[in-house]
């Protein structure tokens, strides 16, 4: 597969490598500290390493246990993959990966990233902001929303042969949270092409959500008058809604948001405070002005 990831900072990116290439462009005590070096949209907290990030998560697709999705993914065929873009869109059609890929410049971005469950990590991504694919097709005017729908393919995903969810994996967001400029179609992460467990060849990632908002291997987009469906808020409305903005002040039925592990060993292992917003509410809060976040949860 052809691949653009590669052209912001790295080579082939040994992990070492691009912590190196970091820490001379942030002046070397990026090395020993955090690395610093705060770009644009990007925190300058320290990434996890490439090993935590492909290790540890969720892709119920491949099962329900946090090495699941390493351990089985790679039986996912993503060559070749295409996007099935429709509804209320000018351009309507099937996309090639490549063109998908073309449709703005990819970045990187380091963004914070907060699963629902209490865990968070710190995910060097590659990628192009949503907007601009949304731009390239065309909104029309009734558009409101934006739905996205994961590879079906139970042949390749041992976790869709059991009823675990209700398959597809379904997201969703309300346009102006899909043309925010931190919003990104994600294709890589550490300059490399998107490892199969975190969603290749291509995923949301929106970092003031929780987690799971985040859908992977992306099969179809589609503008929507009306809000879409979301997969967990489907499951078990009580405990999932459609918004899921990282909130410590709105707690999960079951147990509190108000703090997170952040997964990694050694110094930088710790538990932290939860921001609102997951720490982007500067550029966010404002979508959400008026609206009680306790009911739109
Ligand atoms: N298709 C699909 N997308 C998904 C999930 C999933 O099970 N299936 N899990 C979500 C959850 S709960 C989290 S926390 C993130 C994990 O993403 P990561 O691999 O980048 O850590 O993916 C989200 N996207
Ligand atoms: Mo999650």
């Amino acid at each position: 597969m052809s691949s653009r990831n590669d052209l912001k900072w790295s080579d082939v990116t040994p992990e070492h490598v691009w912590l190196n290439r970091r820490a001379v462009l942030g002046g070397m005590a990026g090395l020993i500290a955090t690395p610093a070096l705060a770009r644009g949209y990007s925190t300058d907290e320290a990434p996890n390493t490439f090993e935590e990030i492909t290790t540890y998560n969720n892709f119920y697709e491949f099962g329900l246990d946090k090495g699941d999705p390493a351990r089985y993914a790679g039986q996912m065929t993503t060559d070749p993959w295409a996007i099935e873009i429709g509804g209320l869109v000018d351009r309507p059609g099937s996309y090639d990966l490549a063109d998908v890929m073309a449709m703005g410049p990819i970045e990187e971005r380091i963004y914070r990233f907060r699963c629902v469950e209490a865990w968070s990590m710190v995910i060097p991504w590659n990628g192009f902001q949503l907007s601009h694919l949304l731009e390239k097709v065309g909104m029309q005017p009734s558009a409101r929303y934006v739905a996205f729908e994961t590879l079906l393919r139970p042949e390749e995903m041992p976790g869709q042969r059991s009823r675990i969810l209700d398959w597809p994996y379904r997201e969703g967001l309300r346009l102006d949270e899909a043309m925010h400029p931190l919003t990104l179609m994600a294709t890589g992460l550490y300059g490399r092409d998107m490892p199969k467990q975190n969603g290749a060849p291509i995923r949301l990632v929106v970092p003031w959500k929780y987690g799971f908002k985040s859908i992977k291997s992306i099969v179809k987009i589609t503008l929507t008058a009306d809000q879409p469906l979301n997969t967990w808020k489907q499951s078990n409305t009580r405990e999932y809604g459609f918004y899921s903005n990282v909130n410590p002040q709105v707690n999960h039925p079951r147990w509190s948001q108000a703090s997170e592990r952040r997964i990694g060993g050694g110094f930088f292992s710790s538990r932290q405070d939860t921001v609102i917003f997951n720490g982007y509410g500067d550029q966010v809060a404002q979508m959400y002005a008026g609206q009680d976040l306790t009911k739109d949860f």
